[in-house]
This record gives C-alpha cells, structure tokens and sequence, in this order.
C-alpha cells in the first residue's frame, strides 16, 4: 500500500528503457562485511531489486557493472586505485566509474564505513532521481559534525508537540524486542547523513538514566548502529538527588560531580559509542545549577567532566527566560548566556533555537549566533510543527532554516552568516552540531502527513551542507516520494517554496509573533492575555491598542536590536528600507504608517491575511490537477490535509482581523469583506 512507509527510499520499479540504461551499471556489489558495509551492501540491493526486479548478488571477485563499495584498509581493489580520500575526513565519500582489471565497475570509496554507507545511498539517490550512473565522479563530505534529531518523546510513550501518533521507541518491551521500524528509521536516517539521536525529551525524566533504562537504551543503540546513529540521552540535572539520593545536585559539590562520572561510566560500559548528554536547565521549571546560584557553565561542565574520557559531548540548550525580567523575551537568552563566553569546556555545544523566542513562523536569527566566538555554538530547528500547523497544513520549512542558515551576523565582517558560525569555519571549531526537533511518530507515515516527511528529510540535507538550496532539497525530496514527471515536480516544488511564506501570512504576517492560542498552540490567540506569566500572553507580543501594533525592539523600545552586530541590527532598524516581513517583530507603528507599497499600515495586514488565505486556494488547485500522478492514497490523503489547511487560515485570518479590528476602529480596506 502507498501509505507512505517507506519515505524517501521507495525503489519503486524503473519503465523498462530506464531500467536497461541502469542496469549494465548495476550487476553485482563487492563489500566487506562488517556492520555498516553490510549495511551498506544490503540498501544497495533492496534498491536494485527494488528498481529492477532482481537481485544484485554479492560478489567476491570483480566483473562489468560491478559496484565495489569500501574503504583502502579493508578493501583492496580501492586501495590499488589510489583514489584522493584525504580531504574527505572520517565521513565523507567519493563515487567513481572507473575501469579495474578491465572491467568497468563503480566504486564507492571512503576513510570509513560510515562514508561508504553515505555514498551507498548517493548512489540510490541518484537513480531515484533519473539521473546517470555511468560516468560518476563525485565526492562530498559534510559540513557539520553533530547532525542529530532530538526526540521530545517521554518513557510513557507520549510525544511532546509530536503530532504523528505515540512515539515509535516501545520503552515498555525493550531491550527484547527490537522493532524492525527501529531499523527503518536508521536507514531514513543515515540516507540524509544524520549521524545522531537524543532519543528521550529535554523535559526529562530521572529514570531514563536508570539500570533498566539504560538496558533499554543500549538494545536500541544495536539496532541504530549498523546505520551510523550514535544515541544520546536527555539528562535531567536533579539526577543525582532523585537516583542518587544525594542532597544536592550542586554542580561544585564533589559528591555531585562523582555521581555523575559514575553514571557515566555506566551508560559507557552499556553503550561504548554513547554520544553525550542533551541538557534543558533552568528552564520552563526545570532543574539546573542555577538552583544552586552556579552557572550554566558550571552545569555544563560538571557532565562535560565526566563524559570527556570517553569521548562524549554535552548540548548544552540556550533555550531560556524568566519570569522575573518582563521587559522582552527576546533578549534573555543572549543575556543570560553571553557573559558566559570562553567558559564552556571543550566538548560542550551550546544549543540554541534558529530564534530569540520560540520556533515562530518567522523569527530574525538568535542575537547569540556569532556573539560567542569561544564557544561552540550549535543550531536547534524544529521540525515538528509546533507553531507552523501541526501535521494538518502544508508547511515546507526548509526556506525558513534557510533564511537563518544565510543571515548574516556580520561578527567578523559581511558574510559572517549563521551557517559559517554554526560549520565552524568562521571561529575554526572543530566540534560543530545542528539538531532538530523530530517530528517522527507511531503513524504508518512517519510524520502524520506525507509532506511533513519533506521536513526531516530537508533538516538533514541543510545539517550535512548548511548551504545547499531549499528548492533543490524540496526537487530531490518529490521525485524520490512520488514522481519524476517534470509536470509534477515543478508544480509540487513552487506549492512546497510558497507554502512557508503562505503560512506565515494567514497566521502573523508583517513579522508578528507568538498569537496562538494557549497550551496546544494550534488556532489563533492574539487577544489572550490573562496567562499568568506576562510573556506567554499573545498581546504582550502584538502590543495593539488604538494607537497602532507591534514590539518596539529598537531605542525607544526594549533595543533588542542592540544585541547585534550594528550592520545587521541597520538591516533592521529603519521601517521604511527593511524588509517588511520582519516589520512588527522590531517596531511598534501606528495603524495609518505608509508600508513601502503605499498602503497604510492596517490596510496592508488585512491584505496579507488574504494573501495568505489565497494561497492556500491555489495549493487546492494545484494539487487537484495532479491526481493522475498520485496514487489514490497519498492523493486523497493531502486533499484532506489541503482542506483544513484553507479552513483553518481563514480561521487564522478572521480572529485575528476582528481582535485587531477591536482595536485600530478601522474599516477593511475596499473589497474585503467582513469575516462571517
Ligand atoms: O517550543 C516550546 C514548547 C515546549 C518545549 C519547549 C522547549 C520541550 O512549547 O513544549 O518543551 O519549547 O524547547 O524546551
């Protein structure tokens, strides 16, 4: 059934005049076999079989059309070929054709197992993708070293802001059974080059560190390995007085740092590749070392101490803001954080959202991008979509990551982007990390939409190249899930560029923010005011009343501005030259300011509101005309999904007009009707 299982490797079977094109190409595999190799080995024929309806055998001697996969250490035919490897590093691959002993094979070479089984599903790729395979020469290598996905899914089985069903890790019947879906999911994974999961949420539990647990934890560490997935664990600070008994969790007090060396040790004698240890502190009521009046370094490098002989690192999250400072959200992380520079140990990665506040439609990038320079500073995305229509709209996130991927910080001078603070390169770290929130469930689909799979797939193409192209991801991503046919995949990529931008619109154009209504941030809130914190009112961020809307974040306001480097803070300062899709985020303006286009302030809201609305008008239609490309199933399935979408941006844009409509007095402009 095309229920949507298998992703982005279908392998579907190739028209006959494609498959004898492919299929000199494609005789038989000649692999190591140890456990990546094999793993290597057996995608390349399930894609064979896949695509040509019979098997690639294994071979052990080399003949016409063979694929010789492996490194120079263990593979001998691709150490007699002498090939350039060295400035591949320990991930990277190169995919040759080339001619040995006569016959004409392609290789796929790489300095370790990990790169052959990445140029493995390069090559898969690009057959799925109708492109050649005779005359290969490629070599690629990723940017970033920590690629990861981070589940926020409890012991309970429940998913925090996941929208795609229970979550797939069955803690209740680990370690003995090892679900093939564990399986499947390190293929999807390793396909796109994410290399990494923290497989338990940052709102953590003590008793994920436990013996049982980490029993647990270690069977499905066997199942991802093959794959190249280390795992990583969520720790929760208060650890050592809940599992320890221990009074304090005291970052200085040695007993503290003991107990957690030898949990440590102990997750390492179960699991020797453990990656580390993913850390939410003094946050949203979580534990952490300001409870003891120490700092977020503190706590950072008490668990970086003890992971450090064994290799491990510590993500250490940025994602913070009391309640004690109502001035403006935005700026608490940077302030609580950049002082902080230059005291983080070696293997900490401080963790910090693409934005100041939280995952919003459109945010500018986080002021703390680039303001560390000692620090390794590492991305968190989120690709569940918490704020962005949940699994019902269709919402392609890749322009978004993109758009804060090439933001320039200008630190170091223009073209300091957020991509060269985040690879490394421009503070020359060698320890660089990019996460995302997953939106992976128990579903059939994965991701409770078909589309939504675009967004883990495109999160790990932007993690292994932080500069690759949005359309190019979203081209790639339609022909391998559901067609090549030129007249389907150029419609379907200009719906998933425009979809972002169309969601933004219906939901806070002009660069508003944070208006959802409260606890599952689904519909529209911008009246909300009555929460007990004053920053998780929608209102505290629209700022309307009679006079006009939006967050003064310049001089006259909270000068959030400030905590950039002044030529980006220029790029936002002046309502007049700026790009207007930030508009609100920084500047509070009357209803009649002039935008650039002439119209008045409110006039241009509702306008973008519609805008929106239309949008989604078009994707019916687009989509509509595509059945014949479609099967029945994942056809029906996104009509539906487009339904909504169009039904709940006019809910969007009618709750929002009328609260705002409350307050600026104004008429809709001329032919805008009133929202029923
Ligand atoms: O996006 C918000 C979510 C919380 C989440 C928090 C965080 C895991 O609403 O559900 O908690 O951010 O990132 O820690």
């Amino acid at each position: 059934a095309e229920d949507g299982y298998d992703l982005w490797l279908r392998y579907r079977p190739l028209p006959v005049a494609q498959a004898q094109i492919y299929a000199p190409h494609l005789t038989s595999v000649v692999a190591g076999d140890r456990p990546m190799l094999s793993a290597a080995r057996s995608e390349l024929q399930r894609g064979v079989s896949g695509f040509l309806g019979h098997d690639l055998p294994a071979a052990t001697s080399i003949g016409d059309g063979a694929l010789v996969i492996g490194t120079p250490a263990e593979q001998p035919a691709i150490k007699a070929l002498n090939l350039p490897l060295s400035g591949l590093g320990e991930e990277g691959y190169l995919i040759r054709s080339v001619t040995v002993d006569g016959h004409k094979v392609t290789v796929i070479a790489a300095n370790s197992d990990r790169g052959v089984l990445y140029g493995a599903f390069r090559l898969l790729r690009q057959i799925q993708t109708g492109q050649g395979i005779d005359k290969l020469d490629m070599a690629d290598a990723p940017k970033i070293r920590v690629r990861l996905l981070n589940h926020w899914d409890n012991l309970d089985g429940s998913v925090e802001r996941g929208y795609a069903g229970a979550s797939i890790w069955d803690w209740w019947r680990l370690p003995d059974l090892k679900d093939q879906r564990y399986t499947d999911y390190a293929r999807a994974n390793a396909s796109i080059g994410i290399n990494g999961t923290v497989v338990n949420n940052v709102n953590a539990k003590a008793l994920s560190l436990t013996a049982p647990y980490i029993a647990k934890t270690a069977a499905l560490a066997d199942s991802l390995r093959p794959y190249g997935i280390k795992i990583y664990l969520s720790a929760r600070f208060s650890s050592p007085i809940e599992l320890g008994g221990l009074k304090t969790a005291d970052p200085l007090d040695p007993a503290v740092r003991a107990w957690w060396r030898a949990k440590t040790d102990e997750i390492y004698k179960a699991i020797p590749d453990f990656g580390g240890f993913l850390v939410k502190a003094n946050s949203e009521g979580q534990p952490g070392p300001g409870d003891y009046h120490r700092s977020h370094a503190d706590g950072a490098n008490m668990l970086a101490e003890a992971l450090a002989p064994h290799g491990g690192i510590v993500m250490w999250r940025a994602f913070v803001y009391s309640e004690h400072d109502a001035s403006d959200r935005a700026k608490q992380a940077y302030n609580e954080f950049h002082p902080l520079d230059g005291q983080f140990a070696d293997n900490v990665l401080v963790q910090i959202k693409n934005g100041p506040i939280d995952f919003q439609p459109r945010e500018p990038f986080s002021p703390l991008f680039g303001a560390m320079p000692k620090t390794r500073e590492m991305m968190e995305f989120q690709i569940t979509k918490e704020y962005t229509g949940q699994a019902t709209h269709l919402v392609y996130l890749a322009p978004l990551f993109e758009e804060t991927l090439k933001a320039d910080t200008f630190v170091r001078g223009a073209g300091s982007t957020v991509a060269r603070v985040i690879d490394g390169s421009l503070e020359k770290h060698a320890l660089t990390g990019m996460a995302g929130v997953a939106n992976i469930g128990a579903n059939r689909n994965w991701t409770g939409s078909d589309f939504d799979q675009a967004n883990w797939y495109a999160f790990g193409r932007l993690a292994w190249n932080p500069d690759a192209s949005s359309r190019d991801i979203a081209t790639d991503w339609v022909r391998m899930t559901f067609s090549g046919d030129p007249a389907f995949v150029t419609p379907v990529v200009d719906m998933m560029m425009n979809s972002r931008e169309a969601m933004a619109d219906y939901m806070t154009p002009l660069g508003l923010h944070h208006q959802m209504a409260t606890g599952h941030h689904y519909g529209p809130g911008p009246w909300v005011h009555e929460l007990a914190r004053p920053e998780w009112n929608p209102v505290y961020y629209n700022k309307a009343d009679a006079g006009g809307i939006g967050f003064d974040r310049t001089k006259t306001g909270s000068d959030a501005l400030a905590q950039y480097n002044p030529r980006a803070a220029k790029i936002w300062s002046d309502p007049r030259k700026m790009d207007e899709r930030y508009l609100l985020w920084f500047h509070h303006l009357p209803w009649d300011y002039r935008l650039q286009d002439g119209h008045t302030l409110w006039d241009g809201l509702v306008m973008r509101y519609q805008s929106g609305v239309d949008q989604t008008g078009v994707m019916q239609i687009t989509w509509t005309g595509l059945a014949p490309y479609v099967d029945a199933q994942r056809f029906a399935a996104v009509s539906q999904n487009l339904t909504i979408q169009r039904r709940e941006a006019k809910w969007w844009r009618d709750a929002s007009i009328s609260y705002f409509q409350s307050k600026s007095g104004l008429p809709l402009p001329a032919g805008y009707t009133a929202p029923a």
